[in-house]
């Protein structure tokens, strides 16, 4: 794929996400690879730094099996995160700038340091300055939200929110924690941390391989969302969505 084919493709979904209008998926009038997918987000998010968004962090999709089946897709992906994603803890979201939007729970950890070396299951803790329950908001800019794997990644993999709750030391036990997704505090998804690569750490392992894959330099700061444990939902106008993992504080909000 030609560069100025990569850079037409951001375009288009760049401007189907400022419009909130879908487009077709990239793939069925181009066939390009995975790591040509990858180009593209890249350029999606330069487009939005050029604009004067900041990269806030990265995060893992379809690490859990609940949301591979609900997608169709069965790989591990990788998206970025910026400022303009961030929407504060039961505060409100505008559903207007949007598409289809869906919520789903994650975990999110804040990251200690900066990224240098190769993070495995026996350092990652060094790089865990604390974690935090979260929500994350996909809105994928493709019509029906239908896509395949190098679509969804072109469009760095349908992120366009999330909400961080109050965080927890880094040495918060993550195994075997319930989880549960609510619309007006009915609960609308059950699942267990370890839906998430067995360990939700293994999906921090795997965050920091793909990063330095793809160029993305992880560094002090920085958010890193684990992948939901469970499938996402559409959220409407008037709900108040919140997400509850076991011995964290409810992280939520409300839908305007
Ligand atoms: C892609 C994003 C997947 C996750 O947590 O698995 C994701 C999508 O489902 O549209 O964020
Ligand atoms: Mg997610």
């Amino acid at each position: 794929m030609q560069q100025d084919l990569i850079e037409n493709a951001a375009k288009l979904l760049e401007r189907a996400e400022s419009a909130a209008n879908a487009t077709p998926q990239l793939s069925v009038s181009h066939n390009f690879s995975i790591d040509e997918a990858y180009l593209i987000q890249k350029a999606v998010i330069d487009m939005k730094i050029h604009g004067g968004q900041q990269l806030t962090g990265v995060k893992m999709g379809f690490t859990s099996k609940a949301k591979m089946e609900q997608m169709g897709v069965h790989d591990m992906i990788f998206g970025l995160l910026t400022n303009e994603m961030a929407y504060e803890n039961h505060g409100e979201v505008l559903i207007g700038k949007f598409i289809h939007p869906r919520a789903e729970p994650e975990i999110a950890f804040f990251i200690k340091k900066d990224i240098t070396e190769e993070v495995t299951l026996e350092n990652v803790s060094d790089y865990i300055e604390s974690v935090a329950p979260a929500i994350e908001i996909i809105d994928s800019r493709y019509k029906d939200f239908k896509f395949s794997l190098t679509d969804v990644v072109a469009d760095n993999c349908s992120s366009a929110g999330y909400v961080i709750g109050d965080s927890l030391s880094a040495d918060t036990n993550l195994k075997d924690l319930k989880i549960e997704l609510k619309v007006d505090g009915e609960t609308v998804q059950t699942g267990s941390s370890n839906a998430i690569l067995d360990n939700p750490l293994a999906s921090f392992v795997a965050a920091a391989r793909l990063a330095k894959q793809y160029d993305i330099f992880l560094e002090k700061g920085m958010i890193l969302l684990a992948g939901a444990a469970t499938a996402a939902i559409y959220i409407e106008k008037n709900q108040t969505i919140s997400a509850e993992i076991e011995g964290m504080k409810t992280v939520s909000f409300k839908v305007i």
